[in-house]
């Protein structure tokens, strides 16, 4: 007996998005590397850390299958591309692919709403809400950098925006989770 409870096309999408996640955490490594190798310490840490997120995404997308009773199909991960050229270009990559995985999952959200599997759409709620993070997250990068002085950024500005993001926790502060009792 069949105990599949997924579309065809819903469990295509969810393994691709499975593999869609996989590559950004590659993305981070390889982003976190070319910063330490550079010398910024403090911003290796930050996207080692987000690195290891990515990966928590990917195994929540598996998962999330095999609760189905789907069948999860392990891709190769495409290669993360070019070293960033500067810390704003690093910062603008980093923007530009989580616009890019809000679009993913956005797809298959509208999938979900068309089949009319609300499983799935309750499941991929809580990626629409973590890409608001994520967006708010590297849009606060681009704001750091560009007032430390974008690409002409002095050194000064630079090793104080390193020593900053050393310590700046992995997750964004959304309006909604903000209480009285939590400010
Ligand atoms: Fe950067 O986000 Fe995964 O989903």
């Amino acid at each position: 007996m069949d105990t599949n409870r997924l579309s065809k096309t819903l469990m295509a999408a969810l393994n691709e998005q499975m593999t869609n996640e996989a590559q950004n955490s590659q993305i981070y490594l390889a982003y976190a590397s070319w910063a330490s190798e550079k010398g910024y310490d403090g911003i290796a840490n930050f996207l080692f850390r987000h690195a290891n997120e990515e990966r928590n995404h990917m195994m929540k997308f598996l998962e999330y299958i095999l609760e189905r009773g789907g069948k999860v199909k392990v891709a190769a991960v495409p290669a993360p591309g070019d070293d960033p050229s500067s810390v704003n270009d690093c910062f603008e990559k980093v923007f530009k692919s989580e616009v890019e995985n809000t679009t993913n999952i956005y797809k298959i959200v509208k999938m979900t709403f068309d089949e009319g599997d609300w499983a799935t759409w309750n499941f991929m709620q809580w990626f629409v809400k973590e890409q608001v993070e994520e967006e708010t997250l590297a849009m606060s990068l681009l704001s750091k950098i560009k007032i430390a002085g974008g690409e002409k950024a002095p050194t000064d500005a630079l090793y104080n925006l390193d020593k900053d993001l050393g310590g700046t926790p992995d997750d964004a502060r959304s309006a909604e989770s903000v209480t009285a009792e939590n400010p």
